[in-house]
């Protein structure tokens, strides 16, 4: 039975790495352009109805919503050479057209306005599958409709589908660009809150480590988004294929999430993969083997995240789980060898109060996608460095809310009315809280942290029952 996905793409950063995951689905599963199963596509044995159906006359759809506030993006797709592929009745683009301008409040009031339409979306995309596992919310948190409209969305999923696994793919901004948005710490700090509360995943993907890798690592003066969302796509893909190629493990999301995600709030993963390559540029990597694939995933050089890059030296920080994707020609005895010299040279440094080993799947790759290397690997991974991004953000937060600058912009909107800035504080408080318990879970007793307060605990005892497989 399959477990369906759906995704929900919003504003512009949203719709550009969700349309590069469409088109790398379509690829690995022999999809073309208009939805027609090309005629090659004849091996079978992946599941392609987690992520499509099938229309009557055997188009395949991709169970996905196109949201935005501002018609250019979605444009562009409806213009592309994949304008038939998604369902037109899944598009939302607001009539004004006008986005909401960098500014989250906008973009959550919006949301409030429009949400019936596009909970009429996601109900008819909810009835037409058998057995519903969940959502995926693709978006950047620094914008204005992304990251505003998709907090709204994002409370409003877990109330009606209390149920349901959210996961999300969220892009932090890229903090060495002065240039980017100057009020995205506001923005961020909003839309954290509810990736805290209302995301039972989030898969953060920061522009800032996307954008050195991409300099570093491939050799790109500057990087174009499209550039970064290869990365994001190859991501993306890599991270849902033991769903889409099912083998005797994590064959649905909530199995490939339990093991990554032991405790409910510390649910922010990053990612890594090996061998790069961008617009079919082959990184030079002489020789994959499962060894050197599971060392390289733990190289700084690879990982997405910036903050990790910072801190993995520093002696605190910690794995909570490692889950290592791995695709190719690869003779299981190799596995459990790589594993064996991982931990003889002790190369990866877990959190004391959990199973510290690292987990690795198998998993089948796409017939028709050739690559040059024999094997490839996605590292999924809970580190407790995260929480120096998150320290970050409140640092950039605080500068800007002591200045009390631009905060007129948001006074502008039904929550902020009156000079009422308590959803700021409050957004606060549950950011340094989140921080506060990455760094409990660096102690051997982090299973004490936060027993003070049954309130607490309660939410996350009703959290992890949506965990248990
Ligand atoms: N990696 C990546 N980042 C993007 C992309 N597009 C925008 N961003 C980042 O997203 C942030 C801006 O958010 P957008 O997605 O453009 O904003 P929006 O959600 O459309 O909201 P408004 O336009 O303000 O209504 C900035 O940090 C950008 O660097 C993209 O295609 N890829
Ligand atoms: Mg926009």
């Amino acid at each position: 039975m399959p477990r369906e996905i759906i995704t929900i793409q919003v504003g512009q950063c949203g719709n550009q790495i969700g349309m590069e995951f469409w088109k790398q689905l379509c690829l690995e599963h022999g999809i073309g352009k208009d939805g027609l199963l090309e005629d090659f596509a004849t091996q079978g044995g992946d599941r392609k109805d987690v992520f499509f159906y099938q229309a009557d006359d055997q188009h395949y759809i991709p169970r996905a919503l196109l949201v935005d506030l501002e018609p250019r993006v979605i444009n562009g797709i409806q213009n592309s050479e994949y304008r038939n592929l998604y369902n037109h009745e899944n598009i939302f683009v607001a009539e004004h057209g006008g986005g909401a301008g960098n500014n989250w409040a906008s973009g959550y009031h919006q949301g409030e306005q429009v949400v019936d339409d596009i909970m009429d979306m996601i109900d008819r995309e909810a009835d037409g599958s058998d057995s519903l596992e969940g959502f995926v919310l693709c978006h950047s948190i620094a914008g204005g409709t992304g990251s505003g409209m998709g907090s709204y969305l994002l409370e409003t999923l877990n109330d009606r589908y209390s149920k349901k696994l959210v996961q999300t793919y969220s892009v932090f901004p890229n903090q060495m660009e002065t240039s980017d948005v100057v009020v995205q710490p506001y923005n961020s700090l909003l839309t954290l809150k509810r990736l805290t509360l209302n995301a039972d995943c989030v898969v953060v993907l920061d522009n800032t480590a996307l954008n050195r890798i991409a300099v570093e690592r491939l050799h790109l003066a500057n990087p174009t988004f499209a550039q970064t969302n290869s990365l994001v796509s190859t991501v993306m893909s890599a991270s849902t294929t033991t769903l889409r190629y099912p083998g005797y493990m994590n064959n649905d999301l909530v199995g490939l999430l339990a093991s990554l995600i032991p405790t409910p709030r510390c649910h922010f993963l990053m990612t890594g993969y090996t061998p790069l390559t961008v617009e079919r540029q082959v990184n030079m990597i002489r020789k994959t083997t499962v060894l050197d694939v599971m060392r390289r995933l733990l190289q700084t050089k690879n990982i997405m995240v910036s903050s990790y890059a910072r801190n993995k030296e520093a002696s605190q920080a910690k794995y909570i789980s490692i889950l290592n994707i791995i695709q190719g020609e690869v003779d299981p005895t190799q596995v459990h060898e790589s594993l064996q010299r991982i931990r003889e040279r002790k190369l990866v440094n877990f959190i004391e109060w959990g199973p510290a080993s690292i987990q690795v799947a198998l998993s089948r790759k796409s017939p028709y996608v050739q690559t040059t290397h024999r094997v490839s690997g996605l590292m999924l991974a809970n580190h407790t460095s995260i929480r120096h991004l998150f320290s970050k953000c409140l640092g950039q937060y605080e500068k800007l809310r002591k200045k009390q600058a631009f905060l007129d912009n948001y006074r502008k909107f039904p929550m902020f009315e009156d000079n009422d800035l308590s959803e700021f504080d409050e957004s606060r408080e549950i950011i340094e809280s989140l921080v506060d318990e990455y760094k409990a879970c660096e102690s051997p007793d982090y299973i004490k942290w936060g027993m003070e307060d049954p309130g607490e605990a309660n939410v996350a005892a009703a959290l992890d029952s949506k965990l248990v497989v």
